[in-house]
C-alpha cells in the first residue's frame, strides 16, 4: 500500500505546477532530480493528519458550540494547503484557498489548524453522530481518514488521536487548536 501511493506521488510530482513545486529544485540529473522531487513530495504531505473532529458541540471556550476539525502539522517546514479538501461521508466538500481565501490555508510548522464550521474560508456542511471526515491533496490522494459511530464522540466530546498526530483515534475532550487530551 504505501509503495502504490509513492508511485502516485511520483506520477502527481512530475506533472504539478511551478506553484505547486515551489522551494524543490529540481536537479539536472534527471534520475536524482525525479528521486529528490518524490522525497519532497512525500515529506510535505504525509506530514499532515486529521487529528480532532467535533461533531456534536457545546460551548467550550472559544468554540461556541460549533462542529470543528482540527489537522496536525508534524514536520519541521509549514504546508500550503490550496487546493486541499475536507469532506463528509456523503462527499459534501470544502476546498481550501478558493476565491477570496487565497493564502489562508497555510498550517506552520509542528501547528495546528483548525477549521470552525461557517467560519471565514472554512466549512459550512455539518458532521453527524455517524459519520467520516476525509482530507485529500490537490490532486485528489486521501492524506487521512476517520469515520465515528454514534457513542464515539456524544455531546461535549471529541473525537481525536492520542496522542497528537501519530496516535489512533478515541474518545477525548474538545481542545481546539491545542494538544489532545482523553476524555
Ligand atoms: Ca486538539
Amino acid at each position: 500500500m504505501a509503495t502504490r501511493r509513492i508511485q502516485e506521488r511520483h506520477g502527481s510530482c512530475m506533472s504539478a505546477s511551478a506553484q505547486r513545486l515551489q522551494g524543490i529544485q529540481l536537479q539536472r540529473n534527471r534520475g536524482y532530480g525525479r528521486l529528490h522531487c518524490l522525497v519532497q513530495i512525500r515529506e510535505a504531505e504525509f506530514c499532515v493528519v486529521i487529528n480532532e473532529v467535533v461533531n456534536k458541540p457545546e460551548d467550550i471556550g472559544d468554540t461556541k458550540g460549533v462542529d470543528f476539525l482540527e489537522l496536525k502539522n508534524d514536520c519541521e517546514q509549514s504546508i500550503d494547503m490550496t487546493g486541499w479538501v475536507i469532506s463528509d461521508e456523503d462527499g459534501k466538500e470544502f476546498v481550501m484557498g478558493a476565491e477570496g481565501c487565497e493564502g489562508k490555508h497555510v498550517i506552520d510548522a509542528n501547528g495546528y489548524f483548525v477549521f470552525f464550521r461557517e467560519s471565514d474560508c472554512s466549512f459550512t456542511f455539518g458532521f453527524t453522530k455517524n459519520d467520516k471526515a476525509t482530507l485529500k491533496d490537490g490532486t485528489g490522494l486521501v492524506m487521512d481518514e476517520t469515520e465515528w459511530s454514534e457513542g464515539d464522540a456524544d455531546k461535549g466530546f471529541s473525537w481525536s488521536r492520542i496522542p497528537d498526530g501519530s496516535g489512533p483515534f478515541q474518545t477525548s475532550l474538545p481542545t481546539a487548536g491545542v494538544q489532545n487530551v482523553a476524555a
